[in-house]
């Protein structure tokens, strides 16, 4: 097997459990010289701590990023960054979570075992696979706790992003089934305006009757799903490629976006709206636009296609719908089996959310931030920041000079 291009290309792992000592992100492959300070990643890490409807736990947890490698005096040095976020819950669970066995089988079984399994979480299937009888040695992995490291990774590749004048934003476009209105104008700084809002809407009216839903749901013990959409701007043309089906960029945001916790759906542009309308309903049309290099000097007085085409994208603002359902943690729980005795029981009710999708928002930008800097990377790669920033330019001034080529000829 060939690892060289896996080798070269940007990835990133994450560690650790909900209620273990830390969460651990080793970032490798950005270049040399992206600027970087600990308080970049802890801003991220606080947008994804924010959101009305989280639970006790967000009270809980501070999240504080420590750079343990690869930054040094404020700029990345090429070599794999770890960083360490700890679980400041982690002292209430210290018995439970130690990795030690127990010293003797009269101490009983450990506290807090899950065997009741909640329908639509991992802990039956991951139980069965993983042959386990607690399900909680499942559900601290895959709970939604892992997505702070995601996000972290994310804040990295968003600097690095920003150096090359892209610019990530989200808002809750749904929630519970309450549509958010689309502003007539988008803001031109997306995240200020959604970070104000308690639900991360765009739309005031939209938020109150949220807010109002969710204390109803509350009450009820259920829980809230939504949409959010992921809006990039500034990306070049050129991003992705039409030749292979595991290079289509469309494919590996789809792919990053399912990743998340709890997420079902993606949708890209116009989405599954798409098969319903006609051809001439749903392509951009595509006029001259000189000066609008990263487009490809056009413009479309539309876009539906949501910056993509061909799995490219287009230059136009990258617009991506992402549907998280319903946390799957019941206060009044839904029937299920116990899977010590095999007898019908109710599923097991811990603390969690009712619903987590304005995080969710914060989370997919932070994968789309991972996708779009391994596309960057790709197309533009070098070792040092400056080497990629000349690519980028390089890249841009040929279409410039494809432009200008074709003027001299028409004057000629
Ligand atoms: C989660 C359950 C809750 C959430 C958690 C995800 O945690 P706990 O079981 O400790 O109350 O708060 O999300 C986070 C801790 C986080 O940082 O987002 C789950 O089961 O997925």
């Amino acid at each position: 097997m060939n690892l060289l291009p896996e080798l070269l290309m940007l990835r990133f792992t994450t560690a650790g459990e909900s209620h273990g000592p830390a969460l651990v992100t080793i970032l490798e492959g950005l270049p040399a010289g992206v600027p970087l300070l600990a308080e970049h990643i802890d801003t991220q890490l606080a947008r994804r701590q924010q959101g009305y409807g989280r639970g006790r736990r967000m009270q809980i947890e501070t999240d504080r990023a420590e750079i343990l490698s690869g930054v040094r005096a404020g700029e990345s040095l090429g070599g794999p960054i770890s960083l360490l976020i700890r679980n400041r819950d982690w002292q209430n669970w210290t018995e439970i979570m130690d990795p030690a066995p127990r010293e003797s089988d009269a101490d009983g079984p450990r506290k807090r075992t899950v065997t009741r399994v909640r329908p639509g979480h991992a802990d039956l299937v991951g139980v069965l696979k993983y042959d386990r009888t607690d399900a909680r040695d499942i559900l601290e992995r895959a709970s939604a706790r892992e997505t702070t490291a995601r996000v972290a990774a994310g804040a990295v590749c968003r600097q690095f992003l920003e150096t090359l004048g892209v610019r990530i934003g989200s808002h809750v476009a749904e929630l519970g089934g309450i549509v958010a209105q689309r502003p007539a104008e988008w803001p031109d700084d997306l995240n200020a305006v959604a970070d104000a809002s308690a639900v991360r809407m765009l739309d005031a009216e939209a938020e109150q009757a949220v807010i109002a839903h969710i204390d109803t749901i509350k009450r009820a013990g259920n829980t809230l799903g939504g949409i959010c959409e992921v809006v990039v701007t500034g990306l070049p043309l050129g991003l992705g490629s039409h030749v292979s089906w595991d290079r289509k960029l469309d494919g590996r945001l789809g792919q990053a976006m399912l990743s998340i916790q709890a997420v079902k759906g993606v949708e890209i542009g116009l989405g599954f709206e798409a098969s319903r309308r006609t051809g001439a309903e749903v392509h951009d049309e595509v006029l001259p636009a000189p000066g609008r290099t990263r487009a490809g000097h056009v413009a479309r007085p539309t876009n539906r296609a949501g910056g993509l085409e061909g799995g490219i994208t287009t230059g136009e603002p990258l617009v991506i719908r992402v549907a998280m359902k319903p946390i799957a943690t019941l206060m009044r729980p839904l029937a299920t089996v116990d899977v010590a005795t095999g007898a019908v029981a109710s599923a097991a009710a811990e603390r969690s959310d009712v619903t987590a999708v304005p995080a969710m928002g914060v989370i997919a930008e932070a994968m789309a931030a991972f996708v779009l800097a391994q596309a960057m990377l790709e197309k533009f790669g070098g070792d040092s920041l400056t080497e990629v920033e000349r690519n980028l330019a390089g890249y841009l001034a040929h279409l410039d000079a494809r432009v200008a080529r074709r003027e001299a000829v028409t004057e000629e």
